[in-house]
């Protein structure tokens, strides 16, 4: 066996015992065709007040520009999909923010990952990805081999659905690529167009993230909601998963095995009332380690008061 194949080997077992449940490895390079739709997205103004997307564009289109030397992007999908969900007329949380955020426990399981590669291929230069770098963190899983871009913009694996989050490594190690996922299982189907309560879902895969329920919710900080999304809310308090829960690929979705993602017994119990009675420092105590701090206090409150409005 050669180097790239054993390393390979290594990578994707060292992946797994890592607790990532997928792990796919492209070659690094620059991403031409996304380059274009990403300028396109900008230029129409789909970020929004996200203007930490018009940083860094060619090292978001580039990853040699972003880790000098690599030749390798190696994208990781963990599961978080809950065994339990909140029930009926509560303000609704999206799964992704029911347990510990995610970025901190991600950010833990790449260092694990990079410290045994050290140990089992030597010294390699790679840096380790969740959510906030300029990388496009879909289109590296497509190409190596996950899943498709479904219409509502996800990344969807044939065996269990959307509700994945994706990391990636970024390294110098010559490895062997996947094959980028050749189809496209979305057919005829368009349930999550359909559905999208701010019809944020426009064709060819694009979605307006300005128009979209998770931008108001959680990125617009210290700003009003605008008025003509009033009543389209459905009811969403933090982030939204109308477009995921539609669609007919999660009914493949299996509960996650990440303990730190297990629901967090708030989300899953506060009425209304509860969450109108909240004080900040009780928000505070209860929310330090979950995604929905991000908001912060004021935050959640605008999004209450803008759903019962
Ligand atoms: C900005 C952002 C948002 C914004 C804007 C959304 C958007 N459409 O970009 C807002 C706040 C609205 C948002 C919402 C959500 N987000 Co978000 N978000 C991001 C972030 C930080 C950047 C995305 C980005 O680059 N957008 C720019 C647009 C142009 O890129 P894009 O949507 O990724 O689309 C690219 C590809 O799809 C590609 N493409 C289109 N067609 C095709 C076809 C082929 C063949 C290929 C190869 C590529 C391709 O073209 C685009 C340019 O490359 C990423 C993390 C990251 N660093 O990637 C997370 C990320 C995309 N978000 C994620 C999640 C979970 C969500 C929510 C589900 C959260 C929630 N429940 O509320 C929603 C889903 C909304 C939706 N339907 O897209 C996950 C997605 C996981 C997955 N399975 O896909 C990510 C990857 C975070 C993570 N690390 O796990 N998000
Ligand atoms: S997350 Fe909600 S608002 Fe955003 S695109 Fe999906 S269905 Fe529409
Ligand atoms: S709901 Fe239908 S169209 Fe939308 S992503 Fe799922 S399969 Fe594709």
């Amino acid at each position: 066996m050669n180097y790239t194949t054993q390393h390979t080997r290594i990578v994707k077992e060292t992946a797994l015992s890592s607790g990532f449940d997928f792990c796919g490895i492209a070659k690094a390079q620059r991403l031409d065709d996304d380059a274009r739709r990403l300028e396109r997205w900008l230029s129409k103004g789909m970020h929004g007040s996200m203007k930490y997307m018009e940083n860094y564009f060619e090292l978001r289109v580039d990853p040699q520009k972003l880790v000098p030397g690599a030749k390798s992007v190696i994208t990781l999908l963990i599961n978080y999909f809950p065994s339990i969900e909140q029930p009926e007329d509560v303000p609704k949380i999206s799964k992704y923010a029911y347990g510990k955020d995610y970025h901190d426990v991600i950010k833990n399981k790449l260092q694990t990952l990079l410290k045994t590669l050290h140990e089992k291929v030597g010294e390699i230069n790679g840096r380790g990805f969740v959510d906030s770098a300029p990388v496009l963190e879909r289109s590296w899983a497509q190409r190596g081999g996950l899943g498709w871009i479904g219409k509502n913009g996800n990344l969807i694996t044939k065996e269990s659905g959307s509700f994945y989050f994706i990391a990636t490594l970024i390294t110098d190690l010559e490895l062997e690529y996947d094959d980028p996922f050749a189809k496209d299982y979305c057919g005829t189907c368009t349930k999550c167009i359909d559905s999208c309560p701010t019809d944020a879902i426009l064709p060819n895969r694009v979605v307006d993230g300005s128009k979209c329920i998770s931008y108001f919710t959680i990125e617009l900080k210290e700003m009003m909601i605008p008025g003509e999304m009033n009543g389209k809310f459905d009811n969403w308090m933090f982030g939204c998963d109308t477009c995921q829960d539609v669609c007919p690929w999660n009914r493949f979705s299996k509960g996650t095995g990440e303990n730190a993602f297990t629901p967090i017994r708030e989300v899953l119990n506060f009425s209304l009332h509860d969450w109108e009675e909240l004080t900040e420092e009780s928000f505070k105590r209860i929310f330090k380690d979950s995604p929905i701090r991000r908001s912060k206090f004021d935050g959640i409150k605008r999004n209450l008061k803008f759903l019962s409005a």
